[in-house]
């Protein structure tokens, strides 16, 4: 596959020197926010990385390329053409063989920071086993792809639009750590709480950066989640979430949405239905998590 990867400038160089990376996924850009708040967080983000000591590695597919760091124009395009497809793994020999263009998801982007050597991947949340994931099978790619590949993602838990208990019985299945930063509770994206617990709370980025290290050490293969709270301040009250989540899902019901078209559906419907305030929430938790992404890489180049 690394025939097929085209870095950007400023991710080559960092690859050179040996610099700590952080890898950025573009679905969250094409299909999880509108334009132009997603512009505004995808540039926010790879500069609160930079301000953090480490360099951003935004992955997407453009002309039959697995490209590692965008430009400014490639960036601007993600987040305005309407014709960019979602790209997990399995859609990844078209995509580059049709050289169309292709947002990564988390899967893909994990597969995209592993063939550049990159270890820390920073995004808004994980999808996951869907409700009523028994009756539709529906079961993000996402998964399977953090029991298989080596980069540990930051994210603030899962949304529940998800099944999030059965999410993280699954990850247990698959052998996957969670790591709550300085947290018991698995965190449900909008809001710190979830009643679900995590693996290990960790409340330093040294023990963090300790932990990935004796996972890779000892040969184990796949990532890990770094279960990162939303702040405070930006939190959404659970109950109220679950009432609009609610809502979108009958609504997902009704309009007969299935396959890759669920979260994005839903992530859009919840936007609409918490009239922008969950997007604000969203945006917070990105760059929360993209600055502690930041220190992790950072420890992890310094500890190496
Ligand atoms: N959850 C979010 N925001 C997102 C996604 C998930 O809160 O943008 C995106 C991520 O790219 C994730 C993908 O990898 O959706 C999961 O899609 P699916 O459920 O189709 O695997
Ligand atoms: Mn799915």
């Amino acid at each position: 596959m690394r025939e097929f990867i085209s870095y950007s400038e400023e991710v080559q160089h960092a690859l050179d020197h040996q610099l700590p990376i952080v890898a950025l996924e573009t679905t969250i850009i094409s299909h999880g926010m509108p334009y132009p708040q997603n512009i505004e967080m995808a540039r926010d983000v790879e500069q609160i990385i930079r301000d953090n000591g480490a360099v951003p590695a935004t992955i997407g597919f453009s002309q039959g390329k697995i490209k590692i760091g965008l430009s400014a124009s490639d960036l601007e395009e993600f987040a305005t053409n309407q014709s960019v497809a979602k790209v997990s793994r399995r859609d990844i020999p078209y995509i580059l063989s049709s050289g169309r263009m292709g947002a990564a998801t988390v899967a893909a982007t994990m597969m995209g920071a592993q063939l550049a050597g990159i270890k820390i991947f920073a995004t808004g949340g994980i999808g996951g086993v869907h409700r009523e994931g028994e009756i539709t099978w529906d079961v993000s790619a996402d998964l399977i792809e953090l029991a298989e590949t080596n980069v540990a993602v930051v994210c603030a838990g899962c949304k529940s639009i998800l099944d999030i208990g059965r999410t993280l019985e699954y990850l247990e299945t698959l052998g996957v750590p969670i790591a709550g930063y300085q947290t018991d509770e698995f965190p449900a994206f909008f809001s710190r709480q979830s009643g679900h617990g995590v693996t290990f709370r960790m409340n330093h980025v040294e023990e963090m950066a300790k932990m990935l290290q004796m996972k890779w050490r000892l040969g184990m293969k796949g990532g890990a989640v770094i279960a990162n709270p939303i702040p405070e301040e930006n939190a959404i009250d659970y109950n109220e979430i679950e009432e609009i989540i609610h809502q979108a899902l009958q609504e997902a019901k009704i309009q007969g949405i299935g396959g890759k078209q669920v979260t994005p559906f839903l992530l859009a419907k919840v936007k609409e239905l918490t009239e922008g305030k969950s997007l604000e929430a969203n945006i917070a938790l990105v760059k929360n998590n993209a600055k502690l992404a930041a220190k992790i890489a950072v420890e992890l180049n310094t500890a190496e």
